[in-house]
């Protein structure tokens, strides 16, 4: 359909489920604008010929056929409800990954992708994936905003830093892909590109065993979780008083005040950066925020350990790790979030303060 409409080297490739959706949705578009257009230009050359100066035509009021409010509705209800409906319903997909789909971190930086899958492989502006699987992206961003744009994917998301976006594709088609930075993000944001390349899951394999060993993500959050003072407080047979994070995940947590929240990886990046906002029920706001400690890549790594890793608990709580004295002991304020600053790029507006620099 897509090829009888619009010859294929005008359009990227269509290579994920979610291509196709919205190739559907932009062809259901293009022929309900091209039949109103077409309805419009017939009866602005039928009325212009048979009303034109001199002819016999009857003029004057016309005739009610329909009324002003079924009119109304009636366009309310195919435009809003139908296209809009649609449209949306495909856009809320992209948030909600199947359960079994291979989890992908992506951090943007100036001017780069880093990619990091399952068992621990690093890709820089590279990121492979098997044909027809789920993939789940979780993105950040290490410096200002970026964007995740696959084109053949019919994918694009936000890269923010401080906050993590997510989004999900699955591949249909082999091959390799175009990666943009579609957020205008410093000056070589137009060389900020990468591939996706798309492989057979034998394949896939075989690249997987050929990466080199790495400490996958939950390994790195185990290390941090003990050397960044999370166990000293966190890690059964603690002194102090503090909930056991084992198995945490998806549960939920009563909070302070009545309120539960479930745990995913917004409220633990809170838990992390703004403790004090939910606190769990029956403890004291006693733990210090981590703003400005940790890097993204640290939180990500943390969020990862608590998600897979938590079965490991047990082993870090028998080796009875002390809290690391970097970080504040019960009841000491925590610092402010200065040491951010150093995270920061310099402003890209024109014109702006750089940091450090006191806006006139
Ligand atoms: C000084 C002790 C202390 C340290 C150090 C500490 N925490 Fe906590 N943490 C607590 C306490 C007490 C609570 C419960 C009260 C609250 O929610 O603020 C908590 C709550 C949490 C929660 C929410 C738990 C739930 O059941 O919902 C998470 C997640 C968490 N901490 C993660 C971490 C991580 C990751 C680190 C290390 C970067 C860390 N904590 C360091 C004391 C600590
Ligand atoms: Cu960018």
């Amino acid at each position: 359909m897509l090829d009888l409409l619009i010859p294929s080297f005008l359009r990227p490739d269509s290579a994920s489920v979610q291509a196709a959706k919205v190739d559907a949705i932009f062809i259901g578009l293009l022929l309900i604008s091209s039949a109103i257009l077409l309805v419009v230009i017939g009866l602005v050359v039928t009325f212009a010929i048979r009303f034109r100066r001199g002819s016999a035509a009857k003029r004057g009021a016309l005739p009610n056929i329909v009324s002003r409010e079924f009119e109304i509705g009636w366009t309310a209800a195919t435009l809003f409800v139908f296209v809009f409906w649609w449209a949306a319903s495909i856009e809320i997909g992209a948030y909600s990954a199947p359960k079994n789909a291979i989890e992908i971190h992506v951090v943007g930086k100036q001017w780069m992708w880093k990619t990091q899958g399952p068992s621990g492989t690093r890709e820089i502006n590279e990121l492979h994936v098997p044909v027809g699987a789920p993939v789940r992206l979780l993105l950040t961003s290490q410096d200002v905003i970026h964007a995740f744009y696959v084109p053949a994917f019919r994918l694009k998301r936000d890269a923010l830093p401080y906050q993590q976006t997510e989004t999900w594709f699955q591949a249909t088609k082999t091959g390799t892909y175009h990666l943009l930075c579609t957020e205008y993000c410093g000056t070589d944001h137009s060389r900020m590109l990468g591939r996706v390349i798309v492989m057979e899951p034998q394949d896939y394999a075989r690249w997987l065993t050929r990466q080199p060993e790495r400490d996958g993500l939950a390994d790195l959050g185990e290390r941090l979780f003990s050397e960044r003072g999370c166990s000293g407080c966190h890690a059964a047979g603690s002194k102090v008083h503090a909930p056991s994070l084992a198995g945490i995940w998806g549960q939920s947590v009563p909070l302070e005040g009545g309120r539960t929240a479930s745990v995913d990886e917004a409220y633990i990046r809170d838990s992390i950066l703004q403790p004090q906002r939910d606190v769990v029920a029956g403890y004291e706001p006693i733990m210090p925020s981590y703003e400005g400690k940790l890097s993204d890549g640290e939180i990500q790594a943390l969020t990862a350990y608590l998600r897979h890793g938590t079965d490991r608990f047990d082993l870090i709580g028998s080796l009875n790790l002390a809290p690391a004295d970097n970080i504040c002991a019960p009841g000491q304020t925590p610092q402010d979030g200065t040491a951010n600053q150093t995270l920061r790029s310099p402003a890209l507006v024109p014109g702006a303060p750089v940091s450090g620099e006191t806006p006139q």
